[in-house]
């Protein structure tokens, strides 16, 4: 249990825009965290738009920064946080990351969102599933898929709340101990679950915190969501019903403010993906008013 610690996070970098370390690396900072990004891909914007340009790290020159940091005794982080992968053998050099950490911190807490799709598409080499399934899930601390990755982690559907909870179960059996699907598509609304289970052999406590859909699409907000779960759940390891209601409550107000600064510039915000708008949202990630409260079942 600590106010904070030194998270090592390897994620996509845009020189445009707000994805991947570019969208977690500075709420976490905001939240007191030393954070060391390393960039999997540079691109200029994310892949959103109609083009993009820009140059992919391969898991050889990952490990080479991993050596780099090595070899000056610079490889003691208490968390290590990943999204978006795109090739198998990056995501199998990760996994050689995470047994590196952990033989310099065994402590060490893995947070790892399975970046697979959404909306019963996969955006990702069809391979990487069963890798995320069959090694990364095993040494995950915390995960945070979406509706779509939990199925595609689990092999269940989920169409109910119940085969939410369930599938948390399935994925806590499977290895980490707190399991965070951020949002079913239930009734027209968002509901995300969460689920710790705190010590082993017992049932995990589990709860809801209905999330009304807004008529827009971001992007990005993944990639925030679990960087605010992490610099929450770390403040309150014992509670991840306040962290997940404080991630959210943030996460809300910036997606009004980003809607309604579209709005004031005359965009039509179910047009177009939009950029979230970060920077000025920096006191809601400090000090988020808890406007979504969790129910605990
Ligand atoms: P990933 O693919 O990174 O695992 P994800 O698909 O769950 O994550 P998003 O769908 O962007 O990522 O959702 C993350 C969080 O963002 C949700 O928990 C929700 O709080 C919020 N969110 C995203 N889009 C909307 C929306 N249109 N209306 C309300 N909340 C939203
Ligand atoms: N759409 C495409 C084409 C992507 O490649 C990705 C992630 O890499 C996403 C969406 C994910 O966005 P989010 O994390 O906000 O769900
Ligand atoms: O938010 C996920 C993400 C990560 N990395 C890149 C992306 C996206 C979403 O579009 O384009 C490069």
């Amino acid at each position: 249990p600590s106010d904070t610690g030194r998270v090592l996070s390897i994620q996509s970098h845009t020189v445009q825009g707000y994805v991947g370390n570019k969208s977690a690396v500075f709420p976490l900072q905001l939240l007191g965290y030393d954070v060391d990004p390393i960039n999997s891909v540079q691109f200029s914007n994310h892949t959103g738009y109609p083009s993009f340009k820009g140059q992919v790290l391969n898991g050889q020159q990952l490990w080479e920064l991993i050596e780099g940091l090595e070899a000056n005794n610079l490889l003691f982080y208490t968390h290590l946080l990943t999204g978006y992968i795109g090739s198998v053998s990056f995501l199998n050099t990760i996994l050689e990351v995470v047994k590196k950490l952990r033989t310099i911190n065994p402590k060490l807490t893995y947070v790892c969102d399975p970046v697979m799709g959404d909306e019963g598409k996969l955006y990702v080499p069809p391979d990487l599933v069963a890798v995320y399934r069959e090694k990364v899930v095993p040494v995950a601390s915390m995960l945070t898929p979406n509706q779509f990755e939990a199925e595609q982690l689990t092999g269940c559907r989920i169409v109910s709340e119940s085969d939410g909870r369930e599938a948390c179960n399935k994925l806590h059996a499977a290895g980490p101990s707190k399991v965070v699907i951020t949002s079913i598509n239930i009734g027209g609304g968002l509901l995300l679950i969460g689920s710790d289970k705190r010590e082993k052999g017992q049932s995990p406590q589990q709860f809801r915190i209905a999330i009304p859909k807004i008529p827009a699409y971001f992007t990005g907000t993944g990639d925030l969501m679990t960087a605010l779960l992490l610099g929450w759940s770390n403040k309150y390891p014992d509670n991840l019903v306040k962290a997940a209601e404080l991630a959210v409550s943030s996460l809300q107000a910036l997606l009004q403010r980003t809607l309604s600064d579209y709005d004031k510039a005359g965009y039509d915000p179910a047009a177009s993906s939009l950029e979230i708008r970060l920077i000025q949202s920096q006191d809601d990630i400090r000090n988020p008013h808890v406007q979504f409260e969790a129910q605990k079942y």
